[in-house]
């Protein structure tokens, strides 16, 4: 199949997923064509079957907002023309889906360019409920060939929301178990761990939907009884704030702020625990990838993670802004090794078991099969 990808290039949940289902794609002997305004982060350019086109957009002087939904449509045309698209998949509902409408829309004379929507979560439960984009989200889903959702609980928000009447198919977020595996010996932890302190991780793009701030509190909380060092993966617009608080609850040496990091799972399998202490998560990749490299989640009982997660068996669901029972959480984590060891393996079990590439790969190549035969 010659199948089109639009996504956000950055960092994000739905970038990393768009880009890692294309690269697994290509593995399995498709064309996958990257059409977005940036090489994707975790997209290597030479890899086999993967083309990138990159959309381009001209600034003009009485453009005060340049109309990237347009040069996306038309770079999408264009790509769709040239190389023979069978389908378009644009993760992230605005504005992909609706460049997606337009370039089939374009194209319409002369070939037929159905096209998917995977919502990823914040698209419905933040962007899609903000009045100014309400309608416009909800027409998107409407005129999409196909949608898909990453969990059961954003299909039902999203119908609940959005009143949508077309089918939305589950298909979850997913992990490739073999880069993303266990290090029982944590060999390196010692860069950042020097006296044998345990590590905590997390991961995010610091939006104030991650709560990083309980991050450092709950580190400041679970150091009372057991000395561990937190590594803060990423940036956005909580990490001053929170490299702020460390300093006030002086445990700033105890915290180091790592920035945007390519391969993340070479620091995931390092920690012991991941800390995910989010507001809302509509499926929450980054605790699967942390199981599948045998770290275990503390998170919140939130959105979609409860199908990920399963309390106390391989990992922790708190309530959101628990900081006393998180803490808890991990301080259980980090003094009983056999209940560590359990809930690791279980982790690693279900991720390799219910989440690995190769059981959710081909529920969207299924997926893109059925739209086709529509
Ligand atoms: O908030 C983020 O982590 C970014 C966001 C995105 O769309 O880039 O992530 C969403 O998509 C991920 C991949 O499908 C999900 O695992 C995250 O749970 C989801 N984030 C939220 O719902 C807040």
């Amino acid at each position: 199949m010659n199948v089109g990808i639009t996504c956000y290039p950055t960092y994000g949940g739905s970038g990393i997923v768009a880009t890692e289902l294309g690269l697994e794609l290509a593995v399995r002997g498709h064309e996958v064509h990257f059409i977005t305004y940036a090489n994707p982060i975790r997209l290597d350019p030479g890899t086999p079957r993967i083309h990138y086109h990159e959309v381009e957009v001209s600034t003009y002087p009485l453009f005060q907002y340049p109309p990237y939904c347009l040069a996306l449509a038309s770079r999408m045309a264009e790509v769709a023309e040239s190389y023979d698209l069978d389908i378009l998949h644009v993760h992230y509902a605005i504005p992909h889906s609706i460049s997606a409408m337009l370039a089939q829309q374009m194209l319409a004379p002369t070939r037929r360019l159905p096209f998917i929507t995977t919502l990823h979560g914040t698209d419905i439960t933040l962007v899609g409920t903000d009045r100014s984009y309400f309608p416009i989200t909800r027409f998107s889903i409407e005129k999409s060939d196909g949608i898909t959702s990453i969990s059961e609980y954003l299909r039902a928000r999203t119908v609940e929301v959005f009143g949508v009447a077309s089918e939305i198919r589950v298909v979850q977020n997913f992990v490739n178990c073999d880069r993303y595996y266990p290090d029982d010996a944590k060999t390196e932890a010692a860069l950042y761990a020097p006296a044998g302190e345990k590590l905590l991780i997390h991961l995010s793009n610091f939006r104030p939907v991650k709560r990083v701030l309980d991050c450092v509190r709950i580190l400041a909380e679970v150091r009372k009884s057991v000395p561990a060092h937190l590594l803060m993966v990423g940036d956005g617009p909580d990490r001053g704030p929170a490299e702020h608080l460390a300093r006030e609850l002086k445990v700033d040496r105890h915290v180091s702020f790592l920035g945007k990091q390519d391969h993340v799972e070479r620091l995931i399998r390092l920690a012991h625990v991941l800390l995910m202490p989010s507001d809302l998560e509509s499926f929450g990749l980054v605790a699967l990838e942390a199981m599948a490299c045998g770290v275990v989640p503390v998170a919140t009982r939130v959105g979609g993670v409860p199908e990920l997660i399963t309390d106390a068996e391989d990992g922790f669901l708190e309530a959101v802004g628990d900081i006393a029972g998180q803490a808890a959480r991990v301080v259980t984590l980090l003094t009983d090794e056999d209940r560590h060891y359990r809930m690791r393996k279980a982790g690693r079990w279900n991720a390799a078991e219910r989440f690995c590439t190769e059981k959710i790969i081909p529920q969207y190549e299924k997926y893109y099969q059925d739209v086709l035969n529509r």
